[in-house]
């Protein structure tokens, strides 16, 4: 992974002339989404020690990241009157597109070119829309793409950024066990391990905590699966699911890895039912079968072993059943 020295530097003196900064994740933020967030937009406030940072997701936090001193800085973004093209430099983090900030038709302006906009970003269908791009399809997470900025850049990091950083290739690569996990991103983490990241803390709080609510989504999920003819681990989860077990939309997250497990299946698939909405999750563990294309077929995208898609609608189950001769 290279990061332009050109490119670094002529984003340090936009950054240099802003008189506010705000950093944008998606929707639905994972852990790469507020690592990658509260990364940048705390070495931003180190290195320009005057300008203030503001931090927006249409989403709250999930509880599970709480433990990052600074997920509390994180708001609903304000209306775009109060946003300034002249003066504010505005910073997207981990979104693949416009649409996933959910800003793309009530904050129109930050998309066509008249806001000063900066985009790091590991997904490769990324379509570059801001004004200056820093995208590494390569690279396991935003994350990882931050530091080589920040390095790039001689900006300062403190152990509570090297935390936020390190949560999020935690978080993208799995626990380190994706097959994304490439040398880079062990160089990555023995960085932020330098720099005081809280390893354990972030192994506790996202990958050995669970909520009761959650098991028993999961519990669901996991019920539900049916092996396709294909080859595919197929579940699905209905706003009743999520009802009965008092889950939230974010505690689905990580449950895939489970119903992927499954040897020889060819890609798993989660559906869950949301806002009148349906949402897929799909995995692979396959080198020749390409999720992000499958995605792609239904408006979603990804990356090639991991990738989504939503379509309007609801789930509706159908139960197949079939008489055979009875043997015995
Ligand atoms: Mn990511």
């Amino acid at each position: 992974m290279s990061t332009n020295r050109q490119d670094v530097a002529d984003v340090q003196s936009m950054l240099a002339q802003a008189k506010r900064v705000r950093v944008v994740c998606h929707r639905n933020p994972d852990g790469d989404a507020i690592g990658s967030m509260l990364g940048f937009g705390l070495l931003a406030e180190r290195a320009l020690s005057n300008t203030p940072v503001d931090f927006y997701c249409v989403d709250p936090v999930p509880e599970m990241f709480h433990f990052l001193g600074a997920a509390f800085r994180v708001l609903p973004p304000p209306p775009i009157e109060q946003w300034s093209p002249e003066t504010d430099v505005v910073v997207f983090v981990d979104c693949a597109e416009p649409k996933l900030t959910e800003l793309h038709i009530t904050h129109s302006q930050l998309f066509d070119g008249t806001f000063k906009t900066v985009m790091f970003d590991h997904h490769p269908s990324n379509p570059l829309f801001a004004t200056k791009n820093f995208l590494e399809p390569t690279a396991a997470s935003a994350c990882e793409i931050i530091v080589q900025f920040a390095d790039a850049a001689g900006w300062d990091m403190d152990a509570a950024i090297a935390t936020c950083l390190l949560t999020g290739v935690y978080t993208d690569t799995g626990g380190l066990l994706h097959s994304n996990t490439t040398a880079q991103v062990y160089r990555t983490v023995a960085r932020l391990l330098r720099a005081g990241a809280r390893r354990q803390a972030i192994v506790t709080a996202v990958f050995r905590t669970a909520s009761i609510s959650t098991l028993r989504l999961w519990g669901r999920v996991l019920e539900k699966i049916s092996i396709t003819e294909e080859g595919a681990a197929i579940s699905a989860v209905t706003e009743g699911d999520f009802r009965a077990t008092g889950a939230e939309y974010s505690d689905l997250t990580g449950a895939i890895d489970y119903v992927n497990a499954i040897p020889g299946m060819r890609f798993s698939l989660v559906l869950s039912e949301r806002d009148g909405k349906v949402k897929g999750s799909l995995r692979t563990l396959r080198d020749d079968v390409d999720v992000a294309e499958m995605a792609g077929r239904f408006q979603g995208g990804g990356h090639k072993k991991a990738a989504g898609f939503a379509l309007q609608g609801k789930l509706k189950p159908e139960m197949r059943w079939k008489v055979v001769e009875d043997k015995e």
